[in-house]
């Protein structure tokens, strides 16, 4: 067979697998096969050698018109198979616009966080300022500025969390009223609400980590009748302008006299019920008139200048005002539970 009709055969043959090439990595191996350095149409330019020189031109002419032919067939393939591939990839990554949207979750504020801002809230409409203090404390901060030295009885009522003999998790925010006191001279008033540890046996209304909002009043001539004043005030901001209010003597070591507020319980209207444990009352608060002792641990002259101060566990508060029968409730975690005070 001369070489024209080789290399006619052979674009026959080519142009017949170019149609069955039916991808464009199935194109990429045809193209070597035929179009490539070593592919068949350069064989034959190779094979031009051992011709006679004047038929050289002649299958030169050949070869090339060849290649020119499979050449624009190769580009019209390619282009169809470049078509093909794009439908496939936009069918493929169709987005159906059809489809209901997935639903958008809002986050909502914590309870003990909104509970927390209320009673904060009330404070800086009396004009107090909030302060925020460490969490790991010393115990001379945590217990010994506020009248309680080494082995005091009021220690063991804190189940107190050690790092080292000097060094606690803060059983209580008072050390954060001594840092205020120690740094800003009266007149002072502030609030240090904070996260607060006791090693403890955790029961419905005791947790090992617990919220704490306290607060100080100092200034000359600041009397119980502030507090009852203030604390009246603020009790009726966060309960509601119509509650009864009562004031009892209670202890504290850092605070002489000390005293306990109770307000009518709004569940039941005083009557007695489940959350007042059928007295009518709710303890919301202790508070009193800080130890004199206690201000002059940080230089404030006790002659010139007196305090009140208050604590309450923004848990007992939120379990209060909502009826909840378990303060473990509100770190768990638990959707359910928490949804319900959106
Ligand atoms: C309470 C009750 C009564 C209190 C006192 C002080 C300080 F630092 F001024 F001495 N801080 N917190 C205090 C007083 C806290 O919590 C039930």
């Amino acid at each position: 067979m001369s070489i024209q009709d080789q290399v006619a055969e052979m674009q026959q043959r080519a142009l017949g697998e170019l149609e069955t090439a039916s991808d464009l990595v199935a194109l990429d191996e045809w193209r070597l096969k035929y179009l490539g350095k070593k592919g068949e149409l350069t064989g034959f330019l190779r094979s031009m050698g051992s011709l006679p020189a004047e038929e050289r031109p002649v299958v030169g002419q050949v070869v090339n018109a060849a290649r020119k032919l499979l050449e624009e067939a190769d580009g019209l393939r390619q282009t169809r198979l470049q078509a093909i591939a794009l439908d496939q990839r936009l069918a493929a990554d169709r987005v159906d616009v059809t489809l209901p949207g997935r639903p958008v979750e809002t986050g909502r504020v914590h309870i003990i966080t909104r509970t927390m801002r209320e009673i904060e809230s009330a404070f800086k409409a009396m004009g107090f300022q909030v302060a925020e203090g460490p969490e790991v404390e010393l115990d001379f901060y945590n217990f010994e500025q506020l009248n309680m030295p080494p082995g005091h009885p009021a220690r063991s009522m804190h189940d107190t969390f050690y790092f080292s003999e000097s060094v606690v998790l803060r059983t209580h925010t008072s050390p954060n009223q001594i840092r205020v006191m120690e740094k800003q001279k009266p007149p002072i008033r502030v609030i240090v609400p904070g996260k607060c540890y006791r090693s403890e046996a955790t029961d419905a209304t005791h947790d090992f980590m617990f919220y704490q909002v306290e607060g100080l009043a100092v200034d000359r001539n600041v009397t119980l009748a502030d507090l009852r004043g203030t604390l009246t005030d603020f009790a009726r901001r966060l309960f509601g302008a119509e509650r009864k209010v009562r004031f009892r003597c209670d202890y504290f070591p850092y605070v002489e006299p000390g005293v306990d507020l109770s307000i009518d319980c709004m569940l039941c209207g005083g009557k007695g019920c489940r959350v007042c444990k059928y007295s009518g009352w709710l303890e919301i608060l202790g508070a009193g008139m800080v130890h004199p002792q206690v201000l002059r641990n940080v230089d404030i002259d006790s002659e010139k200048y007196s305090g009140f101060a208050f604590g309450m566990g923004p848990s007992r508060i939120a379990l209060l005002k909502y009826g909840i029968d378990d303060i473990r409730q509100f770190f768990r975690n638990d959707l359910r539970f928490l949804e319900q005070f959106a």
